[in-house]
């Protein structure tokens, strides 16, 4: 593959090299790629098109809906939903699994999403993203009646595929299926992802952090250790400087780390302990931690590997603490052994 690749032709050419592939897996993808563009489009034109604002609904979550959060899911299911390729989606703005219509096909493939990730951003103009993550329905196509909740509850290790797009100066979409990380960037005029960010590494130091400072006071001892002796710089136990950044679009944070290293801390607080974490694991939480992984990153609660934890619900949230390797192994030893 070279730079200047569509991912089309990407997708193919990864699909000749495995086994007795039916061509299902690309399909899935192509229409997962369509529902990002379109997104884009939605996200580019933005006042222009009326969709900024709220939606005046709560998700399951109890947040509020903006309006493109509910675009983008509409726009996820309909893409997704005729093709053939899935059993049935979860999505983070729906409490329900969502089943494939009657009369459609069923496939074998579970496809799980975070329709506009960070869109408490969009009203300001600052980048969001769709995050997505690929799982195999166990008793594939073949199950009969309403796929269950119980088919999706899989840990991160048996994702098939996960990616995210980011919708920001240029488009993106990231992508790993087990194969390291590949970056595409949407060409307007052509309206194709083009390969440009070939095989994308994450260096395992960093003087880089993201953390929501303002969550200071509730934070665990570990979190306050570890961001104190950033804050003391080279004259601290850490002996550099070092700089800290915060979208508040794990998207973009996520991307930033891709591109020049970091660590992005999503960890337990006082006023998040009966909810279990910010994040969501299905929708966040795992692909961004095959993602990272596959770039050589690494991926925690604090206390776990994220993809490693077996799933309790679909919205069963999480800390988080990905990024440079190094850096979270240390994190993760402050929690694990003070
Ligand atoms: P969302 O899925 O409702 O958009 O929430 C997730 C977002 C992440 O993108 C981001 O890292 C975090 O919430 C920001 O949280 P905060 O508002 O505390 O800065
Ligand atoms: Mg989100």
């Amino acid at each position: 593959m070279h730079i200047g690749t569509t991912l089309t032709q990407f997708l193919i050419e990864e699909q000749r090299h495995v086994k007795g592939a039916t061509g299902d897996f690309t399909g899935l993808l192509n229409d997962v790629v369509t529902a990002c563009k379109m997104i884009s489009n939605g996200v580019n034109h933005g006042g222009l098109l009326g969709v900024l604002g709220a939606a005046g609904s709560e998700n399951v979550q109890g947040e509020e809906q903006k309006k493109m959060d509910v675009l983008s899911n509409e726009i996820f299911l309909k893409r997704n939903e005729w093709a053939g390729h899935l059993a049935a989606m979860a999505s983070e703005e729906m409490d329900e699994v969502y089943q494939i219509p009657a009369g459609n096909p069923r496939g074998k493939y579970l496809l799980l999403f975070d329709p506009l990730d960070g869109s408490s951003n969009i009203d300001v103009n600052v980048s969001v993203g769709s995050i997505f993550s690929i799982l195999r329905c166990p008793g594939g196509e073949n199950v009969d009646g309403p796929t269950p909740v119980e088919a999706f509850l899989q840990p991160g290790v048996k994702q098939v595929c996960a990616g995210y797009a980011i919708y920001g100066p240029s488009t993106m979409l990231v992508l790993t299926t087990g194969h390291g990380v590949n970056g595409f960037t949407l060409d307007p005029n052509v309206g194709e992802f083009v390969l440009t960010h070939e095989n994308m590494t994450i260096p395992a130091d960093t003087k880089e952090f993201a953390i929501n400072m303002s969550n200071y006071r509730f934070w665990e001892e570990p979190v306050r250790r570890y961001v104190d002796e950033c804050l003391k710089g080279s004259a601290g136990p850490r002996g550099k400087d070092f700089n800290m950044r915060w979208v508040a679009s794990m998207v973009a944070e996520v991307h930033r780390i891709l591109t020049r290293g970091g660590v992005f801390m999503y960890p337990m607080d006082s006023k998040l302990k009966e909810k279990g974490g910010k994040l969501r694991l299905m929708y966040e939480a795992n692909p961004m931690s095959f993602i990272v992984e596959q770039a050589g990153g690494a991926a925690t609660t604090g206390r776990e590997r994220i993809m490693e934890m077996q799933p309790k619900g679909i919205h069963q949230r999480v800390p988080v603490v990905l990024g440079s390797k190094n850096e979270v192994e240390l994190i993760t030893r402050y929690h694990t052994s003070p």
